[in-house]
């Protein structure tokens, strides 16, 4: 009886634990970028637009597995597990593929949105493997 109790116990503690990381460990990868780049306005001017500054990095102002370019860069260089070494090397990327031609850290150091441009074809990636297509968030005014 005391065994099962205990693993009953250490089972809901596990999920606890789980649940908690999940939860808590993605909006710090937000601020650890809000620390690296503590002169861009870009995560100032897309909670303007959008209330939260998770369409830096994703397609939704919820955060959520669906990406824009440059989230889905910066997950694929390893962001969840080293926020700062993705976070450096994207920076010469131009993730959203804008018309000016500017890197990830041109844009950062812009106020400009490295994940977004003006155009209906933003590419959306998400966990599953699938890729649509959005324009920039509703009332975002610079996304280049
Ligand atoms: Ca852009």
């Amino acid at each position: 009886m005391f065994k099962t109790c205990f693993t009953l116990f250490f089972l809901y503690c596990t999920a606890c634990f789980l649940f908690i990381n999940e939860t808590y460990a993605r909006p710090s990868i937000a601020y650890e970028w809000m620390d690296y780049y503590p002169d861009s306005n870009s995560d100032d001017n897309i909670k303007k637009a959008t209330g939260t500054t998770c369409q830096l990095c994703h397609a939704s102002s919820d955060g959520g597995n669906s990406y824009n370019p440059y989230g889905w860069k910066l997950k694929g260089l390893g962001a969840l597990d080293n926020p700062t070494k993705a976070f450096k090397m994207t920076e010469d990327f131009n993730s959203d593929k804008d018309s000016k031609v500017q890197s990830n850290l041109k844009e950062i150091k812009n106020g400009s949105q490295p994940g977004w441009r003006k155009s209906s074809k933003n590419r959306i990636y998400s966990d599953g493997g699938e890729v649509s297509y959005s324009s920039p968030p509703d009332g975002l005014t610079n996304p280049d």
